[in-house]
């Protein structure tokens, strides 16, 4: 196992497009724990590919909380993930492990339906609301180069990015 080094915003990597997975080999189940391993560590609720500085359309999420032992950790490991459906619309506060210190609030789809593969390559269908639907419409944006901050008014953008830029030099 391996704790990966996280990318920046805005470092052009979390701008490109990833590429559909062909095959899960076990090359891809490591990277799969990698990530795993670095988003505990970090830690998070999610994390994407684009983030460790992988193309691939790779994503972990785990939204169970330490704060509510209820909630039961599950951990999921998801290959070439796609939305299939989505439902109503709600605000959502986030964060990003690429854009640290930032958290705004965005709209997203209140339900999703995702169609994957699991880590063993078996196709995999989540229907989600709440926080996971929310964390999942979040890492699958990143496989596509897209971040939370682009939801927000230019406005706020530039605010951010400069808060950012006096961050980055101290
Ligand atoms: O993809 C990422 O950058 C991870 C991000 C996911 C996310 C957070 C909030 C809403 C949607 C998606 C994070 O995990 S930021 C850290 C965070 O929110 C958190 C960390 C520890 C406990 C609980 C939450
Ligand atoms: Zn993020």
């Amino acid at each position: 196992m391996a704790l990966l080094d996280i990318v920046l915003f805005p470092d052009a990597r979390l701008r490109e497009p990833c590429d559909p997975v062909t095959e899960v080999t076990d090359q891809i189940r490591q990277q799969l724990r990698d990530m795993a391993e670095t988003m505990y560590d970090a830690p998070g609720i999610g994390l994407a590919a684009p983030q460790v500085g992988l193309r691939s359309r790779l994503i972990v999420v785990d939204v169970g909380s330490d704060d509510e032992p209820e909630s039961p950790r599950r951990l999921y490991q998801l290959v070439n993930p796609e939305i299939t459906a989505s439902e109503g619309q709600v605000d959502s506060e986030e964060g990003c492990l690429s854009i640290p210190t930032i958290r705004e609030t965005v709209q997203r789809f209140e339900r999703i339906s995702v169609a994957a593969l699991d880590e063993q390559g078996q196709p995999i269908t989540i229907d989600a609301d709440g926080l996971l639907a929310i964390c999942l419409q979040h890492e699958i944006d990143h496989l596509n180069g897209i971040l939370f901050i682009d939801y927000l008014s230019k406005l706020k953008q530039q605010l951010i990015k400069s808060k950012l830029k006096k961050l980055a030099q101290r």
